[in-house]
């Protein structure tokens, strides 16, 4: 079957944003989207409390509490560049959204806070990334605030976590006084003005280092040493060592005065990676020429209360996606039709004609994929599922009022579909009693809070006093379910998980059943 071929040749760059919690994420995800114009006011973002949100934070409870829970996609175009951008939840309860996510970008922006430095879940999510093989940019984000010297910054990303910084720019003036930044390439002083609330499009300026050192005196004098010190280390840009994964450019901004955001998407266009072939679960890879792919790996609803609707997030992994295509549904083997492809921007959606490798569609009530799943055009391909994380905390889960039965078990299982809880279910608890199992407390809290607005459903949870989930067979289930102390539960996938009390039971079980399968979940730590 010929198609016609898609006539939109600009380059894609698809990359996802991340760091620990409240480093600036979802402001910079505003910031870079107002700079390409696609926003004429950044919706006033004016701190935690009181915020009206930003346009990655479109869910009530993320707007409530001025964090993110849930990733958003956002495509634009800039400089002919499609840009596909994916703005992720910090809070390690919600890991696993920003792991989905990680599997569907080329690259990643890291946001360091200049006060606070390497956190935690920085280092954990460098890992991640050294892991996949995805080229990181680090943006250090508030340098408009007091903060740490930039050099130290640069020692502590070398040596916690063994990446080169490159810096691509140097900040001129120390946290807390940022006046602009040395662009390392051309030498000259970028400076950065303010505009009232950081609403618009911050202006600069480009100096002359001459000019910049009579005008900002020992601030420039200083960059520029501190600039020459870093070539003399090699701390300099160098593309390949980049995609290699073993250097990582830095910038520095403020995302909340739009200081040094031009530079952050002018640079991300130039330096990071292109789509590129993907690896399959047979052990090859699908080429970006081969016929379409794509594969889910998000699905969210709730995100429209006026039409109650589910939207599965593909990321094109090949060929020329065109809305209406019949294609297959690769663990189904069905046909599945594409009628209502989306663009996606937050919370809101346009119609897409036409999607290429790199770009992120949404497809709209496509009830029959789940997270993981692989549909393509030509040639059967799958793509390796994205795993799922071993759960810490678990609640069973009960409808408030028994007549609402029906809208719990709906919203019970959509959630489970999007991956916010893992649902576990037996038939000695019932379908009126499942066991939601968790990475961190806070996901409970988002099944609660969705339940009774999105659902019409409000829930009891009650806390279980398990705290380890390993995976048995089928035939072995059995024995343990005669076991005491555990459970035996089933997952949505098929299965079987065995829930302990503390490690020595499952230690005990083990020893006690030495034919019966106790397998480890992928941990998330
Ligand atoms: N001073 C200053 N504040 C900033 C800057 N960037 C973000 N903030 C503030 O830091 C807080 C957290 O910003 P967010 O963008 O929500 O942070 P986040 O990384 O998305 O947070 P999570 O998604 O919850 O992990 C907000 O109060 C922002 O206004 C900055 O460059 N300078
Ligand atoms: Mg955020």
């Amino acid at each position: 079957m010929s198609r016609p071929l898609s006539d939109d040749h600009r380059p894609r760059r698809t990359f996802a944003i991340i760091s620990h919690p409240d480093a600036g994420k979802s402001t910079l995800t505003e910031a870079l989207v107002l700079h390409a114009q696609v926003i004429t006011e950044a919706g006033a973002v004016h701190g935690k409390a009181g915020r009206s949100g930003t346009v990655s934070d479109w869910m009530q409870m993320e707007r409530d509490r001025g964090i993110s829970i849930t990733s958003a996609a956002l495509q634009f175009e800039y400089a002919d560049h499609v840009v596909n951008m994916v703005d992720t939840p910090g809070h390690a309860d919600f890991s696993e959204d920003t792991y989905r996510v990680l599997s569907a970008v080329d690259s990643a922006v890291m946001l360091v806070d200049a006060a606070k430095g390497l956190e935690p879940q920085t280092l954990k999510l460098f890992r991640v990334c050294a892991l996949r093989g995805i080229p990181v940019i680090t943006v250090i984000n508030k340098w408009d605030r007091p903060g740490l010297d930039p050099l130290e910054l640069m020692d502590g990303i070398e040596k916690q976590i063994g990446l080169r910084p490159t810096p691509l720019t140097w900040p001129v003036g120390i946290a807390g006084d940022f006046r602009g930044v040395l662009d390392r390439r051309s030498g000259e002083f970028i400076r950065y003005l303010r505009t009232a609330g950081g609403s618009t499009r911050a202006p600069e300026q480009h100096l002359p280092a001459e000019q910049a050192a009579a005008e900002e005196g020992e601030a420039w004098t200083t960059a520029q040493e501190e600039h020459e010190l870093l070539s003399a280390d090699g701390a300099d840009h160098d593309q390949q060592r980049f995609l290699d994964g073993a250097t990582t450019p830095v910038l520095f901004a403020s995302a909340l005065l739009n200081f040094g955001v031009a530079q952050i998407l002018e640079r991300l266009l130039e330096l990071a990676p292109p789509p590129h072939a993907t690896p399959t679960e047979a052990g090859g890879v699908r080429e970006v020429d081969e016929p379409f792919s794509a594969f889910v790996f998000k699905v969210q609803s709730g995100m429209d209360s006026a039409h109650r609707d589910r939207l599965a997030y593909a990321r094109v992994c090949s060929g020329v996606f065109e809305r209406g295509m019949v294609v297959k549904h690769a663990s189904t083997g069905r046909p599945f039709a594409t009628k209502y492809a989306q663009a996606v921007f937050g919370r809101e959606r346009s119609s897409v004609e036409t999607a290429l490798p790199g770009d992120i569609i949404g497809l709209v009530n496509a009830n029959a994929l789940r997270v993981g799943d692989t549909i393509h055009d030509g040639p059967s391909v799958r793509f390796p599922a994205i795993p799922t994380f071993a759960p810490e905390h678990f609640m069973s889960v009960r409808a408030k009022e028994s007549g609402r039965y029906k809208q719990f078990r709906r919203g019970i299982e959509q959630l489970d579909q999007e991956g916010v809880v893992q649902v576990l279910r037996s038939t000695v608890r019932g379908d009126q009693n499942p066991v939601l199992a968790a990475v961190g407390p806070m996901q409970f809290e988002v099944v609660a809070a969705r339940m009774e607005t999105e659902f019409n459903a409000p829930v009891t949870m009650d806390s279980l006093s398990y705290t380890i989930a390993r995976r048995t067979r089928a035939e072995d289930a059995d024995v343990l379910r005669g076991v005491r102390q555990i459970e035996v539960l089933e997952r949505a996938d098929g299965a079987h998980i065995v829930l302990f009390p503390d490690k020595w039971r499952a230690h005990t079980v083990a020893r006690d059943h030495p034919d019966i399968l106790i397998e480890e979940l992928p941990a998330s730590t």
